[in-house]
């Protein structure tokens, strides 16, 4: 039995102002309450927990173009958030990030880059969050962080307030999003232009979860060994399963679906951060839908980190012998 030791910094994102609804700020401690570290250290891993951030506040944040809110909060949580990250990457540990909404995934993925500037990222999501401030309907930050970390995109995203520490670290060959069943007209213009490979849910619905996974390494690390920034929005479930949060799409992933997921990017031994996002405790309709949507996202974790359906990876090595 060979069982290898995983250091795992955790680090709680309760940040909000990526999006419009209260409650997503307690996603950290509803994980965090689930057991999230409990589970973790029975798998051997080595933790750090570098608590709940505190962000700066930004009392007076007026919208970009009246439409893209809290520019000023969402850049300087972002720019505080990478420096964690990269701190904790570059102590050799993989860095779990608990949302908070997806607007974060901007700071874990500069923070990551700077330690490992070839990293590729899964995005698992119902959405496509690639909106650029000029594409987007709603205004949140949460649909657009991967506008602003693609190279190739940056002609056309405008410099927001709180925005100008961004390098976009990121090129359309190194990402590969599952999951998608809600894209607007202009991400899904995006997508095809720059020949960004997704898996719907169509496309899993057709090949199996487990060709998408097949062909998602293939993409990302068939040619070279990189390091996963695996970015998870809880909204890629389907929303019996993960109905607390901001966003639910209906026909979204089946429980054995998501865990194949990270089982399988577990397996490539290349997981090197992760964000657990959009948990929003307060927008369950009771006590056990949002007990149930953060006991979903500490599976989706322990899974990351070598937790197996089919059991295992326990310190369990050797048997009672009779006397
Ligand atoms: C929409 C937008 C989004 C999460 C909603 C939705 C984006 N495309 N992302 N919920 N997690 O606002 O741009
Ligand atoms: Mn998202
Ligand atoms: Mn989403
Ligand atoms: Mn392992």
């Amino acid at each position: 039995l060979t069982r290898s030791v995983h250091s795992v910094a955790v680090v709680g994102a309760p940040f909000s102002r990526g999006q419009k609804k209260k409650g997503v700020e307690y996603g950290p401690a509803a994980i965090r309450e689930a057991g999230l570290l409990k589970r973790l250290s029975m798998l051997g891993c080595h933790l750090k927990d570098f608590g709940d951030l505190s962000f700066t506040n930004v009392p007076k944040d007026d919208p970009y173009n009246n439409l893209v809110v809290y520019p000023r909060s969402v850049g300087i949580a972002n720019q505080e958030l990478a420096e964690v990250v990269s701190r904790a990457v570059s102590g050799g540990y993989s860095c779990v990030t608990m949302g908070g909404d997806h607007s974060l995934a901007i700071g874990t993925i500069i923070g990551h880059a700077r330690h490992h500037p070839d990293l590729c990222v899964i995005w698992v999501d119902a959405h496509a969050d690639i909106n650029t401030p000029l594409t987007t309907v709603s205004g949140n930050i949460h649909g657009q962080p991967l506008s602003f970390l693609i190279r190739e995109l940056q002609d056309k995203v405008p410099q927001l307030p709180g925005f100008s520490w961004i390098k976009p670290c990121l090129s359309p060959p190194n990402i590969v999003y599952i999951g998608l069943r809600d894209v607007e007209p202009a991400e899904h213009f995006i997508l095809k232009s720059f020949d960004i490979q997704y898996f719907s849910m169509r496309d899993i619905d057709r090949l199996g979860i487990q060709k998408v996974m097949e062909q998602t390494f293939d993409r990302l690390i068939g040619k070279r060994k990189r390091p996963i920034h695996l970015s998870f929005d809880i909204d890629a479930f389907d929303p019996k399963l993960a109905p607390a949060t901001g966003t639910p799409v209906v026909g979204g992933l089946t429980y054995r679906e998501g865990l194949y997921i990270t089982e399988e990017i577990h397996s490539t031994g290349l997981l090197s951060a992760l964000d657990l996002v959009e948990v929003n405790p307060h927008l369950a309709t009771s006590e056990e839908e949002a007990k149930a949507t953060a006991s979903l996202a500490v599976d989706v974790i322990a899974s990351s980190f070598g937790q197996t359906r089919e059991g295992g990876h326990i310190a369990y090595d050797h048997l009672p012998t009779p006397s």
